[in-house]
């Protein structure tokens, strides 16, 4: 019996599924959410709303408390001492802080008591900042200007410093409390907090979570000395150690063999970050297939063969935990655009979607920047889209050009920002909500010029973990594992089907009208 557990500690919800790696099937699967099942920690989205000045944090004894429940639902769903390989994944960028009590309070805990209670003495910072905050401007600035620019910063770590990314996070806390930053031994991410209290040890980072801290070098998948410098003050003894994600973090801990029945020395692979994990739970870890997840921002996210960084510092570069790099950069305006276009002519899905049959593609030369909120690829401080074409058009009078225009604008607008990427996927795995929608595959499709396929994957973050996990203690190989778990929707897959021209001319006229919206507003 060869059963793999991944488990997945993301913003709303910490979930699990465990694997049976012979037979190809998913035995269980569980899932707990934060805000209905843990309303004590005042986070009904998973954070704790109202936050000031842009800030955004959760309660780390939340996420202990939601693994706990995990597991025991878990184990009334499935035998866990036939559990032989576990991982995980946690939202990427969010922190915990402890202080130097963590180091015995986590090697010697004791399973009668709680997680929480027995690691709430541990923390030197109550809460934790997640990625959705945005409070860290200053600091971002701070850490260009110390290492010579955002192009260092980007060159160094993949990513020019972002206000979510964790250094620009530690440096705000170092300013507004250095007394607790002072008394802070450990800080760990999501994924890594929650790794070390499975092993009951001080568990590793990964290149894949560690490289959206703003701190790992990715060109030596090692801490970064300026950066670190350029950060806080002695944050080198702070940060656990960065490796990749093939790693074994430990044995689980005594804790979870006594209290849930999971059996002894079962090895646990280091914890990653969601995209990371979600990269090898979509059967994309291998260069050559490229993911798009459609939601409420898209992402785009791919294997990379070469690390290579995005020269204009809109996307970044992580680890890709089964081997190499990966990239990833994210479209703020993604569903969200989408919808706006459709409710403004008071359509509903099937009117969207039929407007596609009524236009050409290429538009005729209409097309539009889809940009109702300010944009990070490209960085553009847009609240209303820009139309460009005939006079009606641009007046918002021609519904079906509109809603094509604000797809075709996405997906050039998508092809262009990532080329610094420079790959020719063999398919783009498409994924999220709007993923179903065929007329939206069918422009992807003969944007990139692509085949695209939906996965029927639901929780790829999980999947990943447990993946990462059977192939790094069950000997398995990931291309085995992919044919299994990952298999695409053959039914649903879109071929090309125009004339590469007609996006390469509609390509250079959207380059056209960017540049110049982005000159005029400079
Ligand atoms: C990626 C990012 C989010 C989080 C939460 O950079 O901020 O995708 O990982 O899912």
């Amino acid at each position: 019996m060869s059963y793999s557990l991944g488990i997945d500690s993301s913003t709303q919800s910490c979930s699990a599924l465990i694997i049976d790696v012979e037979r190809g099937t998913v035995v269980a699967e569980a899932a707990v959410n934060f805000g209905a099942q843990l309303p004590q920690y005042n986070a009904p989205s998973g954070f704790i709303p109202d936050g000031e000045n842009g800030e955004v944090h959760s309660d780390p004894r939340m996420w202990l408390d939601a693994l706990e429940i995990l597991l025991e639902q878990l184990s009334g769903k499935c035998d866990l001492s036939k559990v032989r390989a576990i991982s995980g994944a946690g939202q990427q960028h969010g922190s915990v802080y402890l202080n130097d009590q963590w180091f015995e309070a986590v090697g010697s805990l004791e399973s009668n008591r709680s997680l929480s209670e027995q690691l709430t003495p541990t923390f030197s910072r109550a809460t934790s900042p997640i990625w959705m905050d945005s409070s860290t401007g200053e600091e971002c600035r701070e850490i260009a200007a110390a290492v010579g620019g955002d192009d260092i910063v980007c060159a160094k770590s993949g990513s020019i410093a972002i206000e979510r990314f964790t250094g620009p996070q530690i440096r705000r806390f170092y300013k507004n409390d250095p007394s607790a930053y002072e008394e802070t031994a450990r800080i760990h991410l999501v994924s890594s907090f929650l790794c070390s209290v499975l092993i009951g040890g001080d568990a590793a980072i990964d290149t894949g979570d560690g490289a959206g801290m703003n701190l790992v070098n990715i060109n030596a998948w090692e801490w970064d000395a300026e950066l670190l410098d350029a950060t806080a003050p002695g944050l080198l003894e702070k940060i656990p150690a960065v490796k990749s994600g093939d790693a074994i973090a430990g044995n689980l801990g005594d804790y979870f063999v006594n209290k849930y029945g999971f059996s002894a020395d079962i090895p646990v692979t280091i914890f990653t970050g969601d995209n990371p994990s979600s990269l090898v739970g979509m059967g994309a870890s291998q260069p050559g297939k490229l993911v798009v997840s459609l939601g409420t921002s898209d992402t785009f996210f791919a294997a990379m063969p070469h690390v290579v960084a995005d020269p204009a510092g809109c996307g970044h570069v992580f680890g890709n935990p089964v081997q190499g790099s990966m990239s990833l950069q994210c479209f703020v305006n993604g569903s969200l655009a989408r919808e706006a276009v459709k409710d403004r002519f008071g359509y509903d899905w099937d009117q969207f979607t039929e407007a596609f049959v009524n236009t050409a593609s290429g538009n005729d030369g209409k097309l539009m920047l889809p940009f109702y909120s300010p944009e990070t690829s490209p960085r553009i401080d847009l609240t209303d889209p820009v139309l460009k074409g005939s006079d009606a058009f641009e007046n918002w009078q021609e519904a079906d050009a509109a809603v094509r225009a604000c797809v075709e604008g996405q997906f050039l607008n998508m092809k262009q920002r990532t080329a610094w990427m420079g790959l020719h996927p063999e398919v783009i795995y498409l994924t999220g909500g709007a993923s179903k929608n065929n007329a939206i595959a069918q422009v992807i499709a003969d944007i990139f010029q692509t085949r695209v396929e939906r996965l029927a994957v639901s929780s790829s973050v999980g999947l990943g973990a447990a993946m990462r996990a059977a192939c790094n203690s069950l000997g398995k190989n990931i291309a085995e594992l992919e044919a299994v778990f990952c298999q695409p929707d053959s039914k649903s897959a879109m071929t090309p089907q125009v004339d590469p021209e007609v996006y390469e001319i509609a390509s250079k006229e959207f380059e056209r009208v960017l540049a110049e919206i982005i000159g005029a507003n400079n």
